[in-house]
């Protein structure tokens, strides 16, 4: 029989998101993800002066197997790229069959979705939003307001990230500002996949 191991409480600021215990910690600055905006002239600009922080993500300390469900919280800081939003990296789970919860706490986002054949679906995130993507789906936030978007997600423990197919071929829709607005459009740069 597996290890009995013992129940325990995480506090989750309602408001800013951190975790106490903190947890495992990852910080994304741009050039982590350079690669992934549209107007490579503006990030080498952001590049030379001093390399934004991008996102935090606080992970509760869960083994990675199944039958365990991973949570952490997500804070996606307001910003652009040129006229892209600050975004997350995104993923497939490594075992594409997985789904995952995120609740909104605080801010604006777009959640972007796409299945392995190429078909893309968004949804607003937002206080209260519960947003709940389905197996098969990779998915990445974008941060489209003027405040921190902060989530809380919840995984099961053996999903895994794979972050190699979107590295090199990205979403198929881009997020882009106009006159401040959010606007979901192609994506001029992507690879056209088929599987
Ligand atoms: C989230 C994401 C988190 C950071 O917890 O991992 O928002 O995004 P990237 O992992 O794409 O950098 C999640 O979807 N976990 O499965
Ligand atoms: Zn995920």
């Amino acid at each position: 029989m597996a290890t009995l191991r013992q129940p325990f409480n995480t506090h989750l600021n309602l408001g800013n998101g951190v975790l106490v215990p903190e947890g495992v910690k990852v910080v994304r600055h741009l050039s982590d993800m350079k690669d992934m905006y549209q107007d490579q002239g503006a990030v080498q600009r952001l590049l030379d002066n001093g390399d934004p922080l991008i996102y935090v993500v606080y992970n509760v300390e869960v083994p990675e197997e199944a039958g365990e469900l991973r949570h952490c919280t997500s804070i996606v800081y307001p910003g652009r790229v040129g006229n892209e939003f600050f975004m997350t990296k995104g993923h497939f789970h490594s075992k594409v069959g997985t789904a995952e919860i995120y609740l909104t706490l605080r801010g604006r986002g777009i959640l972007l979705m796409q299945a392995q054949d190429g078909r893309t679906a968004t949804l607003d995130m937002f206080p209260g939003s519960v947003s709940y993507i389905p197996p098969y789906w990779a998915h990445r936030s974008i941060n489209v307001g003027p405040e921190p978007l902060v989530f809380f997600a919840v995984y099961p423990g053996d999903a895994g990230h794979n972050y190699g197919v979107i590295e090199e071929k990205g979403f198929a829709k881009v997020v882009l500002a106009q006159d401040d607005a959010p606007v979901v459009v192609d994506n001029p740069r992507y690879v056209c996949r088929r599987t």
